[in-house]
Parts: C-alpha cells; sequence; structure tokens
C-alpha cells in the first residue's frame, strides 16, 4: 500500500490544499477567511517550495560524491523570470494545484509574483536559460552571481519619454530564496601588499586590504523539468564585517561605524543598467571582484569539505566565466593557490587554466571591458601584480614562438599601454582559460578574426561555437499553454524535454484542419495580448492584424529606428494614396534604453510620437497601430512572444553576437525578417530559407562598404520615399511642429549613420512588402509558422548546455534515481 503523504512533499491535489492551507496560518499567518491575493500567493509560493527543496535534499548525496565534478558558471547577471509557474509546471504538478484551489484562479498568484530582475537582457536570460537546462539535464552545477537588493529599473513612460524607476523586486519578501549565513566569506578591498618569507624560507607576498566587506550567500534552488534534479543559484549579497567596526564603535564613533556599513552594502545595492556599453565605475569592479571572490573561496570550500586537495581543484571544478564580468577570478584563484595555499606558481596556473573557460557576448569595441590601471590598482593591488606576472610569462612565451613582433606583444598584452594605460578582462579571461567560445557560428568566426585575430595566431587556445539556446519549458510550455496542448495532442509530451521531436509536426504542416487549429490559437494569444496593450499602453489594437513585433533593449545597432523608418514610410503611402491597401499591422515595441544613452531614450520618443500621430490620424483608417509597451521584462515577454506573427531580428550584420529573442518568437510560430546576423543565419538555415525574410548587407559586404567610404547621404539623395521620410521626422509632424527634437536622430542617419540604416533602408522595405503580400495568404502563412515550429529544435538550451558540458567542461550527468 502507499505510504501517506507528507503535507511537505506530497503532489496529490488533496495534500496539495492541505499544504497550501497550513502555510496561509503557520508561515503567512492569515485565516483563510481574510486572506488577500498576496497572501494567496505567498502560501502558495511556500507550499512549493518545500516540494523543491524535497528535490534539493535528495540529490544532497550525488552531488557532494567524491568524484563528482561541477560547473561554476559565473555571471553577474541572472534573469530567471518570476518562480511559481515555472517550479509548478517543471515539478509537474499545476493542474494539481489548480484542483487544490478548488475555483481560485493560480494565474491570478502566479501573475502576483515580482520577478528578480538581476540583469539587464540577452546575456543575463540565457545564464537562467542554461540553469533550466543544466537542472533538466542531470548536470552538477552552480550558479554564482550578485544579489542585486535593486535590479534593472522599472520603465516608465512619461510624455513618450522612458522614465526609469527603481525596482524593488524585495519589498514584500522572496520566499524561494534561503540565507546562509554560515557560509557567508570575508572579501578583502583596497590598501597594499607586503612581502615576506615564509617558516620554510620561502618568498611570500600577503595582501593588507584597508577594507573589508562579508559576502552572504542566498541560495535559489531551480528543479529541472520532470527530472529529480536540481542545481543552486548562489548569489553573493554584500554586508558589513561585524568585527571591523569596533575599534570605530570604541572610540565613540558611533557615526564612523555606521558608515563603514553602508559603504559595505553598497556593493550589492543595484545591478549596473548598461549593456554593451562600458562604464569604469570603481564600484562595478568592487562588485566584480566580489562576487567573484566570494564564489572561489566558496568552491575551495567545497572542494576541501569533500575530502580533495587543491591539486585536485580542476577536476572538482570547472568554471565558465559568462563574458569578462567575472574574470578576475583567474587572478583570484591564482592568489588562493600561491599566496594562501602556498602552491607553486606553476602548479597553480597549470590548474587555473584547466578550471576556466571563457564565453564571449559582443564584437562593439565599447562594450569591451578594461580598466585604468590606477583605478584597478588601487582597488585590488595584489591582483594588479598577480597579472603582471601572468602577463610576463604569457608574453614570454609568445616571444618565443614570435621573435622580434612587438606588434603583436603590444596587441596580445593583458595591459593595454597604447596611451592612459588599462587592464583587458578580454585578455585575461582568454590567458587563464583552456576555451573560448562565441554565441552562434557567425559570432563565433569573427571572435577568431575580427576580436582575437592574434590570439588565434598562437594556435594554443580551444576557439569553440556554442550557439545559444533557450528553454522551451518558460518560452512555450509555460507561456503558451494553448500551442503546447496542440502540440500535445498531435504527436506526444516529450518534446518538451526533446525539442528536435517538433520535427513530427512538419507533416501536419498542410493538415488544414491542423493549420485552423494553429490560426485559432495564435488569434486567441493575440487577443490576450490585445487587452493587456488596451490595459497597459492605451491603444485598442485589432487582434486580426499583424502583430510585428520587436521586443529587446533598445540600442542603435539593433535599429529599432530602421523598423521606425518603415513605419513612417507605410504612413506616408497612405497619405498620399487614400486609396491604398495594406495589410492592417500593429508594430509592437518593447525594451529598456540605457538611462545614460541619449541616442536611445530618443529613439523610444520617436517610437512614441510616431504613435501618437498615426493611431489617431483618420488617413490611416486604423490599417497600422503603434504600440510602446512599457518595462518590458521577462514577464510580460511571455505574454509577448505567443502573440507575435513577425519577429523583427534587424541588427546591422556582424553585431549581433547571437540574440535569443529570436529564437523564443520562431518557437511560438513566428515568421522572421531578418539579417545574416548572429543566430539569425542558423535559425534560416534550419527552418529554410523559403520560411524566413531575408534582407540586408552580410556582414562582409558591411566591411567592403565601409572600407570604400560609406556615404549616407547618397542612399538619402538617391531615394525620394525615403528622402520623405527624414523630412517628415525633421517638418515636426510627430513633435507638436518641433523640428529639432528629433535633429540628432536624422543627421546622426545623414552624416555617419555606424549602422548602416541607410543602406539598408531600401531593401528593408521591399522584404516589408513581401511580408504584406504573404500574411493576405492566410494557409501559407500558417504553413511557415508551423515549419519555423517544427524546425527549431536545435534552439534548445538542452542542446546548448549538452555541448558545454560535452565539448568544455567535460562532464557527467547524475544517473536518474531509481
Ligand atoms: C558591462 C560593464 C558594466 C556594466 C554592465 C555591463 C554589461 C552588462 C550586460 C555589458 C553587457 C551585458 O550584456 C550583454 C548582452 O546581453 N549581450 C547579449 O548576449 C546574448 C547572449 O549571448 C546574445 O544573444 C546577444 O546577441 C548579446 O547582445
Amino acid at each position: 500500500p502507499d505510504a501517506p503523504e507528507h503535507t511537505r512533499t506530497g503532489m496529490s491535489p488533496a495534500i496539495l490544499k492541505a499544504a497550501i492551507v497550513d502555510n496561509l496560518n503557520f508561515a503567512v499567518g492569515r485565516p483563510l477567511e481574510t486572506a488577500v491575493p498576496e497572501d494567496w500567493y505567498q502560501a502558495i509560493a511556500l507550499s512549493v517550495r518545500d516540494r523543491v527543496m524535497q528535490r534539493w535534499i535528495r540529490q544532497y548525496g550525488k552531488r557532494n560524491a567524491p568524484d563528482v565534478r561541477q560547473v561554476a558558471y559565473l555571471s553577474a547577471e541572472f534573469l530567471p523570470g518570476p518562480h511559481l509557474g515555472n517550479n509548478l509546471l517543471n515539478l509537474g504538478i499545476t493542474d494539481n494545484a489548480r484542483e487544490a484551489l478548488a475555483g481560485r484562479d493560480l494565474d491570478l498568484y502566479i501573475g502576483l509574483e515580482e520577478e528578480p530582475g538581476l540583469g539587464n537582457g540577452g546575456l543575463g536570460r540565457l545564464a537562467a536559460c542554461y540553469l533550466d537546462s543544466l537542472a533538466t539535464l542531470r548536470y552538477p552545477a552552480t550558479g554564482y552571481g550578485i544579489r542585486y537588493e535593486f535590479g534593472i529599473f522599472d520603465q516608465a513612460i512619461k510624455n513618450g519619454w522612458q522614465v526609469e524607476v527603481t525596482d524593488k523586486w524585495l519589498l514584500y519578501g522572496n520566499v524561494w530564496e534561503i540565507k546562509r549565513p554560515s557560509f557567508a566569506q570575508v572579501v578583502k578591498l583596497g590598501g597594499h601588499t607586503e612581502s615576506y618569507t615564509d617558516e620554510h624560507g620561502g618568498f611570500r607576498v600577503r595582501w593588507i586590504p584597508d577594507r573589508v566587506v562579508v559576502g552572504v550567500p542566498y541560495d535559489t534552488p531551480i528543479v529541472g523539468y520532470r527530472s529529480d534534479s536540481c542545481v543552486l543559484l548562489r548569489l553573493w549579497s554584500a554586508e558589513a564585517a561585524q568585527s571591523f567596526d569596533f575599534a570605530d564603535f570604541n572610540r565613540g564613533d558611533y557615526y564612523g561605524a555606521v558608515e563603514e556599513k553602508v559603504f559595505s552594502e553598497n556593493i550589492s545595492k543595484v545591478l549596473y543598467p548598461n549593456d554593451e556599453q562600458l562604464e569604469g565605475k570603481r564600484l562595478r569592479l568592487e562588485q566584480q571582484y566580489f562576487f567573484a571572490a566570494c564564489s572561489i573561496k566558496d568552491m575551495i570550500r567545497l572542494c576541501l569539505q569533500r575530502g580533495s586537495t587543491l591539486e585536485r581543484f580542476h577536476e572538482m571544478y570547472c568554471i565558465q566565466l559568462n563574458d569578462t564580468h567575472p574574470a578576475i577570478a583567474v587572478a583570484e584563484l591564482m592568489r588562493q593557490l600561491v599566496d594562501k595555499y602556498a602552491l607553486s606558481w606553476e602548479q597553480a596556473w597549470d590548474i587555473t587554466r584547466k578550471t576556466f573557460s571563457y564565453t564571449n557576448h559582443t564584437l562593439l569595441p565599447e562594450a569591451l571591458e578594461k580598466w585604468p590601471l590606477p583605478l584597478f590598482g588601487s582597488v585590488l593591488p595584489r591582483h594588479l601584480e598577480i597579472i603582471y606576472e601572468i602577463n610576463r610569462r604569457f608574453l614570454d612565451e609568445v616571444r618565443t614562438q614570435f621573435p622580434g613582433d612587438d606588434g603583436k606583444i603590444a596587441r596580445l598584452s593583458i595591459i593595454d599601454e597604447s596611451g592612459e594605460k588599462y587592464v583587458r578582462m578580454a585578455h585575461l579571461a582568454m590567458v587563464g582559460s583552456h576555451t573560448v567560445n562565441g554565441v552562434a557560428e557567425l559570432h563565433s568566426e569573427l571572435v577568431k578574426t575580427q576580436l582575437f585575430p592574434d590570439f588565434h595566431d598562437l594556435g594554443a587556445k580551444r576557439f569553440q561555437n556554442v550557439t545559444n539556446g533557450v528553454t522551451p519549458r518558460r518560452f512555450l510550455g509555460l507561456s503558451n499553454p494553448g500551442l503546447t496542448r496542440l502540440i500535445d495532442d498531435r504527436i506526444g509530451d516529450s518534446w518538451l524535454s526533446n525539442l528536435d521531436r517538433l520535427r513530427e509536426l512538419e507533416t501536419f504542416a498542410n493538415d488544414a484542419g491542423f493549420q485552423q487549429d494553429w490560426a485559432r490559437i495564435k488569434l486567441e494569444n493575440k487577443t490576450r495580448l490585445a487587452k493587456i496593450i488596451r490595459d497597459r499602453a492605451g491603444v485598442v489594437v485589432d487582434p486580426t492584424s499583424l502583430f510585428d513585433v520587436q521586443v529587446k533593449r533598445i540600442h542603435e545597432y539593433k535599429r529599432q529606428h530602421l523598423n521606425v523608418l518603415h513605419i513612417i514610410t507605410l504612413y506616408q503611402r497612405l497619405k498620399h494614396d487614400p486609396r491604398l491597401q495594406i495589410t492592417p499591422r500593429t508594430f509592437l515595441f518593447g525594451g529598456k534604453a540605457a538611462p545614460g544613452y541619449f541616442m536611445a531614450k530618443l529613439i523610444i520618443k520617436l517610437i512614441n510620437a510616431v504613435a501618437e500621430t498615426v493611431n489617431q490620424d483618420p488617413a490611416v483608417r486604423d490599417l497600422i497601430k503603434v504600440v510602446f509597451l512599457p518595462d518590458y521584462n521577462v514577464k510580460h515577454a511571455q505574454n509577448i512572444y505567443p502573440a507575435a506573427d513577425l519577429s523583427e531580428q534587424i541588427s546591422t550584420a556582424g553585431k549581433e553576437a547571437s540574440g535569443t529573442g529570436n529564437m523564443k518568437l520562431s518557437l511560438n510560430g513566428a515568421l522572421t525578417i531578418g539579417t545574416l546576423d548572429g543566430a539569425n543565419v542558423e535559425i534560416r538555415e534550419e527552418v529554410g530559407a523559403e520560411n524566413f525574410f531575408l534582407f540586408g548587407l552580410t556582414c562582409e559586404q558591411a566591411a567592403r562598404l565601409r572600407a570604400g567610404g560609406y556615404n549616407p547621404g547618397d542612399y538619402c539623395h538617391g531615394d525620394p520615399e525615403l528622402r520623405g521620410v527624414i523630412e517628415l521626422i525633421d517638418s515636426g509632424l510627430f513633435s507638436h511642429g518641433d523640428t529639432e527634437l528629433f535633429r540628432p536622430l536624422t543627421a546622426h542617419l545623414l552624416e555617419r549613420d555606424d549602422y548602416l540604416l541607410l543602406a539598408d533602408y531600401r531593401p528593408y522595405v521591399n522584404c516589408q512588402q513581401e511580408v504584406d503580400h504573404a500574411y493576405r495568404d492566410t494557409r501559407h502563412w500558417t504553413r511557415m509558422s508551423i515549419l519555423n515550429v517544427a524546425r527549431m529544435g536545435k534552439f534548445s538550451s538542452d542542446r546548448a548546455v549538452r555541448e558545454y558540458a560535452e565539448n568544455i567542461w567535460k562532464l557527467k550527468p547524475f544517473t536518474p534515481d531509481e
């Protein structure tokens, strides 16, 4: 006979109900009769957390077996999105929870969760997808990062402009995390170094800091989909060192002691909101070192606790650097091994190089991290010495391979000495790791040929590609239940953990009944989004119109303003020809601009200005609607992807490393209009050129155009329609007669146009015309949509994580429980 279910672990509706009521009373402190929805959310979440914990506890022995190698995924950002819905899905208890609530609205409670916005965009979201896949595939893994008190700002739109509002995700507490003060680490900052002779007569160095902070870990278990496995997200929070301020305190300097606490806590206070744009701030460097050092020390602790010696550190751990943000970990591991544990430099270096690998996410020169030497030395004096020594030995090797090539030495050096001196973090990451990878085929080629050609010439380092992937659990299973059910009905439900099986849908692509079901679900998703648009943006849109979607951070290289040029083109045509027939379209934009990025903010203003003019102009006859959805984040994205017909992936070729929104949209049946950039190339390869709207310069053509002296003005003068569009913006039509408001934008396009909008304008507009025609043939469009989904298997993060595990980390998954 079955053992009775336990209130904290049982999965049946009856036990879940008992657990929720139990938590409502004893953890939330609310009698059932007076509970408000927020209380219910807390009670449900706590009940689900117990079941998550059960997974975690059960796996403990396996994780800590002495022969198990783990990956530590070091990332300054994680963007997991709300946990409740995903945990229910991955535990397989969504339906039971619904039943347990007997008529209460589970989706309402799920929607109340504040998401941890601990990232800017693609890079942080990728880290979260990888944790989901690591757990699902049963790899032993820990994600290490920073528990920012304030995540990415909330975006409000006032008068068409972006306004930043502080993100207070912790205001009502966070049920998913567990604070672990007993694993706190002390981190030094500033000060100076001293050499001394140890008891064996050895030359040693110690670092005398002028400040210390304490890193306290907060753990969030991430459960795998239908797996008995779990990984840990361990985020470090900065606190003041208790003992450190006693001296001040005893002298009666109460204020000084408190001030110390304030300075310490600053370190994990706020996420820097600029992606793809470096800002050389001391606090940012301190953040990076803070979490890298805490994480390295934590791994050393666990390595020793599991009975290993540090000589075998690389057999116990491999460390993936998610871009250069945690690259200082290379120098920190060296410091620990050499200064603290007295290993020889050679042995420490061997271990270090076998431990680290590095993922590059950008080629944009303005995003490559470099720290002014004086700043670096004042925060991390010992690490600077270690980096000099790493660099000296590295460059000595280079000299033996390329004698007399001083240019090469200068280009490869970790220290940039071409002018003001800098520490180049990408070079530290390259030298300190065994493998570097880009995030899409094209990008990985460019990493070799454009970004690190000199490293590539050295030949010693392994260059690899791992094309990004996204988790189908959150971005289809959870966010698009209608489509998920339809797919389940046709091919069973195993595809969600084996995404290649979606290919079985190909046989239904021509099936009229299936096409109708497919189109109906898309329409339902669009109708739901239309309501959200009405509530959040105050615009009424027609769910049967073509939903044309561009959602991502606002950046010139992503070219949201090229999209706007197309909208104004249509507007101009409709004004000139009152009988023109075009496919009704709803243009949807979403995305945040870095607060200091003037041009990005002006693009948001332009989108809203065009929306205001176009949406109410009778000449448009409601054929086009423009909407800027404020506060694009993971939660809102989940409502948008399922409703998209067209996915805008229109970056200048060679600039978008991969893109992952492109994958999520196609996975939800949107067709892509895009350039040959990032993962678009591979998406097109997979779905078939005939199911993809391609336009624009290739990155080779773009390079040639630039080399030959690009003159954007020529394109404008040669194309009356384009000229009309620019003139319309400058006329003040979209700015209440203000002819100067958008001048910085139009002037930049005409005079510099770094991202080649004007060169790509005509091919883009013509390609959009093809989209317009294609959408009128509903059956054909639906067929293309089905084929897009059927052929997206490659872009599962399960595939990506398996590639990392097999080719870079050399990890074995756990065997499943009996
Ligand atoms: C750096 C220094 C100081 C403050 C912030 C940063 C910083 C933060 C995030 C820089 C870049 C950041 O993210 C970059 C990013 O998201 N890149 C995207 O990564 C995705 C995942 O690989 C790719 O799909 C995108 O193409 C790439 O733009």
